[in-house]
């Protein structure tokens, strides 16, 4: 579709503040591919009022979540950085989707299953097809790639289940999307609970680092991150927090496991739990910067949604007559 560029898409929920989970697992890969792919991500408003949201927040979000993208890196002149419900083709072709989709699928989805016990109040429909809506974003532009955080694997391999069905009925629709899963930073775990992922809507916020987060507050929550009754610094089953610590640790760094080992051999977990609230700090500190001046600019951030809801209808309008084509709706001219 673009001049065999391939393509990588992606997408956020505006639905809390991104965590350095996020960051790791997501946003920090996406650009990895702005050299070779033709790529796109989006801010998902729509997925996020599968739980219950608060509407000024959630705006205030959406616009924090496009700054984020290009605080993190990703240059909208050449990535198409965008809003979910600016390009309605996302719904529309999600419902022609549902009708592809099978109920024990989508009730086989672990985020469903986690989701609807957390909100047992609130299992609405939309939380359940959500993997449909989720698929119908991968698959308007043609996807190659889709950078995601293990999480987000189960769902895609869903959508690739989806795309395969309909290109048997309808041969050359879809292209087979593929989930790429960063070896490091797939899933980081949660500072209070770390069998648990780190998750933006977690109600506890010092479970949580969050990017935004300034640096003495990192510190302190590292610092108070759950550990075990052991005093070396070694990655070993079972020391769920001291694991999740020195994947965050590496991520930041680069450096192995063993190399960690090393330079902590003989040092307690305060010396560490500090380097790691450092590293964490100092790497975040330039995305924090250019956040802070994006977001002062409300008009230019109105201007980057716009043209990337333009670039991305485009292509998603393409999409949808295709399919429309190929299932026998009347088109008119
Ligand atoms: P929510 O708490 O609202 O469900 P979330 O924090 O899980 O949100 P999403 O918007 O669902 O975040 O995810 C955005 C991207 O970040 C996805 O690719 C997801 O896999 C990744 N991601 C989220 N949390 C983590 C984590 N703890 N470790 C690694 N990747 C993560
Ligand atoms: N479901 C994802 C967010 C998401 C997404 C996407 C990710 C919505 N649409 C398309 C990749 C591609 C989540 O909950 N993290």
């Amino acid at each position: 579709m673009f001049q065999n560029q391939k393509v990588s898409y992606s997408g956020v929920q505006p639905s809390g503040n991104l965590t350095i989970g996020n960051y790791l697992g997501a946003l920090r890969n996406f650009s990895t591919y702005s050299d070779d792919y033709k790529c796109l991500y989006c801010v998902v408003d729509q997925h996020a009022i599968t739980v219950r949201q608060v509407p000024a927040d959630l705006r205030r979000r959406t616009y924090e979540t496009l700054a984020l993208y290009m605080a993190c890196g990703l240059d909208p002149e050449k990535t198409t950085l965008y809003v979910q419900s600016h390009v309605h083709e996302h719904t529309e072709l999600a419902w022609i989707l549902n009708c592809f989709t099978m109920f024990g699928e989508l009730s086989r989805m672990t985020q469903f299953k986690d989701k609807s016990a957390k909100h047992a109040d609130n299992i609405n429909a939309g939380l359940f097809t959500y993997p449909v809506l989720m698929a119908s974003d991968i698959l308007l532009y043609q996807t190659d790639v889709v950078p995601v955080g293990i999480d987000q694997k189960q769902h895609v391999e869903l959508c690739r289940d989806i795309a395969t069905r309909f290109n048997s009925l309808y041969p050359d629709t879809f292209t087979i999307p593929e989930p790429i899963v960063s070896k490091s930073g797939m899933k980081i775990m949660s500072l209070a609970e770390p069998t648990k992922k780190m998750s933006k809507s977690d109600e506890n916020p010092n479970a949580v680092v969050y990017i935004l987060d300034d640096k003495d507050t990192i510190i302190r929550k590292f610092k108070r991150a759950v550990t075990d009754s052991d005093t070396e610094v070694r990655f070993a089953p079972g020391k769920d927090g001291i694991n999740n610590l020195m994947s965050i640790y590496a991520c930041f760094t680069g450096k192995t496991m063993e190399e960690i080992e090393a330079e902590f051999a003989g040092k307690g977990y305060g010396d560490f739990k500090l380097a790691v609230g450092e590293v964490c700090a100092d790497a975040l500190a330039p995305v924090q910067q250019r956040f802070v001046q994006l977001m002062a600019d409300k008009g230019a951030l109105e201007a980057q949604m716009k043209k990337g809801a333009e670039e991305a209808s485009y292509i998603a309008r393409r999409t949808v007559s295709k399919v429309e084509k190929k299932l026998g709706f009347v088109q008119l001219r």
